[in-house]
């Protein structure tokens, strides 16, 4: 399984949805609830080369985008193959 982060805020609408998304996969994701934390999201921004919108998604330490964009990856049947890549950087050691 691959290694799966969100960064969130907890009343956002495409947060939920995308997080819908992956639990109806059975995925495992770490989430940032970023909630009134500007340094936070700042710290994101760098992660994502600009993007401050959330949520935003890195699977495997890579940046996929906000809801709509996972939600294309899995219209594609791109998103499937890229969760269950085994390649976590992290050999599934994730905080809790
Ligand atoms: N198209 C984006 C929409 C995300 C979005 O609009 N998120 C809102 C929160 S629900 C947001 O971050 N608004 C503040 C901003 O865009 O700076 C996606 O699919 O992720």
């Amino acid at each position: 399984m691959a290694k799966v982060e969100i960064y969130t805020w907890s009343h956002c609408p495409y947060c939920k949805r995308a997080k819908e998304l992956l639990r109806s996969k059975g995925v495992k994701y770490i989430e940032y609830d970023l909630d009134g934390d500007e340094d936070a999201r700042d710290k994101m921004a760098e992660r994502t080369g600009g993007p401050r919108s959330v949520p935003q998604i890195f699977i495997n330490d890579r940046h996929y985008g906000g809801c709509d964009d996972i939600h294309k990856l899995d219209e594609d049947g791109k998103l499937d193959p890229l969760l269950n890549d085994d390649n976590d950087p992290n050999g599934g050691m994730h905080p809790a």
